[in-house]
């Protein structure tokens, strides 16, 4: 994903295809950036240290 966001940040081409796009936008503004990776990592050490079988967006919408 950060590889993904310093190639569109620099004015490169987009590698993901557009499944990846839409499961990479976790925040679903448009754009693949940090703040979606950072996201994935949340809900990666989420998933790390609880036993609960929830998807990213679930995990997410108890964080709002
Ligand atoms: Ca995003």
């Amino acid at each position: 994903m950060l590889s993904e966001y310093a190639r569109t940040a620099t004015g490169k081409d987009s590698s993901f295809n557009i499944v990846q796009f839409y499961a990479a936008d976790i925040d679903n503004n448009g754009k693949i950036d940090s703040v979606d990776a950072s996201r994935v990592l949340s809900y990666y050490s989420f998933l790390s240290t609880h036993d609960d079988d929830i998807t990213i967006e679930e995990f997410f919408n108890m964080a709002q």
